[in-house]
């Protein structure tokens, strides 16, 4: 048992992108074990968000242990192992949103997982077409959910039903849900950035992969910021 976490092969010296998976996987996992640990003190309504909080974390330590095993012996991307943890954590990152806002999230799962289907259609290539043509898909269902969830609003501009609820105050935990609009206006928009720098070969935005980044190394960057940074905002609304 978890000879996943202990058996692993060592990440090279030098290797940039190795080595954030290898923080990714431990600090998802310190993550998941603190905000265990904070179920127990914050206030009782708040409680299944701290849960759910633990819950993304920890599904996706257990993936990171795997991706970075994966690209130390292979040197490949994850790819396949990178969308069945965005398929598990981010619906339940709206789960999240239901809960400090108390408004039905039904449209916004189905969104989330066309936006996640027609990403990896695009990433992987396992459906033909280009990547900027599932790219494009992938990213009006991100727009979609962006408005719904009332980024607009932080510029007066229109509301969707998350927005709404949130504007009218009616959300269970407004400020809580208020911060999450910044979460998928800025924190979700990192993601197309790494798709664009991973996908690039023959595509109009061809170039983007010279930036000296890793596709990786984004994507990782933007899990720390939207599952440990998410989960850690919070914790900070619920001790406020
Ligand atoms: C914990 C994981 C999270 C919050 C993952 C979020 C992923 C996205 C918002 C991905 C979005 C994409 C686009 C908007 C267009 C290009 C394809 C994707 C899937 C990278």
């Amino acid at each position: 048992m978890l000879n996943f976490i202990f058996d692993a092969a060592s990440v090279a010296p030098g290797d940039f992108t190795g080595f954030t998976f290898f923080i990714g996987s431990v600090s998802m996992l310190a993550a998941t074990v603190w905000f265990l640990m904070q179920h127990g003190q914050v206030d009782k309504k708040f409680k299944d968000s701290m849960l759910v909080a633990a819950l993304i974390t920890g599904i996706a330590a257990v993936h990171y242990f795997y991706m970075r095993e994966q690209w130390v012996l292979t040197g490949e991307s994850p790819t396949e192992l990178r969308y069945i943890d965005w398929i598990l954590t981010v619906p339940l990152m709206v789960v999240e949103f239901a809960l400090l806002t108390g408004v039905g999230m039904r449209k916004l799962f189905w969104a989330s997982v066309i936006m996640l289907v027609t990403g990896y259609f695009g990433e992987s290539g396992v459906m033909g077409g280009t990547a900027t043509m599932w790219g494009t898909a992938s990213a009006l269902a991100y727009f979609y959910m962006a408005y719904e969830v009332g980024c607009l609003t932080i510029f007066g501009g229109p509301t969707g039903a998350v927005g709404t609820a949130l504007n009218s105050a009616s959300g269970k935990i407004p400020s809580a849900g208020r911060m999450l609009q910044w979460f998928v206006l800025v924190g979700w928009a990192i993601y197309p950035l790494g798709y664009l720098m991973g996908t690039d070969a023959g595509q109009w935005y061809e170039g983007m992969s010279n930036i000296a980044l890793d596709m990786n190394v984004v994507y990782n960057v933007g899990d720390a910021i939207n599952k440990i940074g998410f989960g850690m905002a919070v914790w900070s609304a619920a001790r406020s």
